[in-house]
């Protein structure tokens, strides 16, 4: 009787240690923690594909964008004065925009593309395509 009892009292032991082993094995790995300064360490540079340059007050606004090679700028004019985005080395020209007429390019390539207003040629901005 009390041998019985003893071997029952060993197989749960021995059960018990099996399953507080597996069930410590089956749990996932917590998840690694980062401290805000880890974070800060590498920022990442976040370049958009598409971009807005306004065209205001005889000035284009931001007068330098930076944009992903297959990115897009649009440019809104928004001046009564009609405005042109004309490339320094001929590689595209808008035409006389309109006030509240768009126009937008796509860059294939990186580089840098300077660009100015062809009635107003001290109208001077550039893209940057990395
Ligand atoms: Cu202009």
């Amino acid at each position: 009787m009390l041998q019985a009892y003893e071997k029952g009292f060993f197989i749960f032991t021995l059960v018990s240690a099996f399953l507080l082993m597996f069930v410590t094995l089956a749990c996932p790995p917590a998840p690694a923690v980062t401290t805000p300064a880890e974070e800060e360490a590498t920022p990442e540079e976040v370049i958009s594909t598409e971009t807005t340059v306004t065209i205001e007050g005889f000035a284009f606004n931001p007068r330098e964008v930076k944009i992903k090679a297959g990115g897009t700028v649009i440019w809104q004019q928004k001046d009564s004065a009609p405005h042109t985005v004309t490339s320094d080395d001929g590689k595209f020209d808008s035409g006389s925009l309109n006030q509240g007429e768009n126009w937008s390019f796509t860059f294939e390539k990186p580089g840098i593309y300077e660009y100015h207003c062809r009635p107003h040629p001290w109208m001077k901005a550039k893209v940057i395509v990395e």
